[in-house]
């Protein structure tokens, strides 16, 4: 994250740290995620190897986590993954991550997944095809670089807050012409200030819509981080309602 402050995970409980495990079984610290389901997490498809089959074994997910080097076992909570479903349609022949989605089944002990705490729960989808307006205020969290170059991620969790912009913007030749597909959308600063960057990407983005936060975007890619017309660029949670459903086999209301 960019420009923004360090946070607590009490503040995003639902953030996940996804951990691959080295051949020598070091934990590297692969992507965020966010907690949807008590056994689900989402993350970002290009987080994970072209051929994932097989591969649940090399990663680990960890909630409740407030600084990524130090572990605090009375908060956080660890989990093996039982199963990785990158998205069928996940693209990146032309070099913007078409249907950048993914979804992480942890491996229950005990038969349960994530339990709720101050530090730990889910957040919610939005309805399916739910729109907000441009320029509305959303906020992403993880724990990312905090500037482009740096060789090092950060330490702590970080928020920032960043606005929606409009398709057409971001479709513009100024922008990123043509690399905008239905599946993204676009959000920035208008001083460029703040902005997601390497190390988060599959994090959740949420936004206030009625006094509750719902995920509307996963953090995907971008031209660099905080930089003039590169708006960081994120896929559109809402065109994955049904897919999101079918694969969990679970249903998400809103109600309530
Ligand atoms: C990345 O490499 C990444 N500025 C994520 C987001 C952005 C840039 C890079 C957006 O994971």
């Amino acid at each position: 994250i960019v420009g923004g402050t360090v946070a607590t995970v009490e503040s995003h409980p639902w953030v996940a740290t996804i951990f691959w495990l080295s051949k020598s079984n070091e934990r590297v610290f692969r992507c965020g995620g966010s907690l949807i389901a008590d056994c689900w997490v989402l993350t970002a498809a290009h987080c994970f190897p072209d051929n994932s089959y097989g591969t649940e074994r090399n990663f680990s997910v960890t909630l409740g986590k407030n600084a990524l080097n130090e572990t605090d076992l009375t908060v956080e909570q660890n989990f093996s993954v039982a199963q990785i479903i990158i998205h069928e349609e996940f693209d990146n022949s032309e070099g913007n991550f078409n249907n950048d989605i993914a979804l992480l089944k942890l491996r229950a002990t005990h038969t349960k997944c994530a339990e709720e705490s101050p530090s730990v729960r889910t957040v919610c989808l939005p309805p399916p095809q739910h729109s907000l307006p441009p320029g509305f205020t959303c906020e992403i969290a993880g724990y990312g670089k905090e500037k482009h170059g740096l060789w090092y991620k950060s330490q702590y969790l970080r928020e920032a807050q960043v606005n929606l912009l409009a398709d057409d913007v971001c479709r513009h030749r100024d922008y990123y012409g043509n690399m905008i597909t239905d599946n993204m959308f676009c959000a920035s600063t208008p001083d460029w200030s703040q902005d997601a960057c390497e190390g988060d990407s599959g994090g959740p983005m949420v936004c206030e819509v009625g006094n509750r936060l719902f995920q509307f975007g996963v953090i995907s890619w971008g031209d660099g981080c905080a930089k003039d017309f590169r708006p960081g660029v994120y896929t559109k949670v809402t065109n994955y309602n049904q897919w999101i459903e079918e694969k969990t086999g679970l249903t998400f209301t809103t109600a309530g």
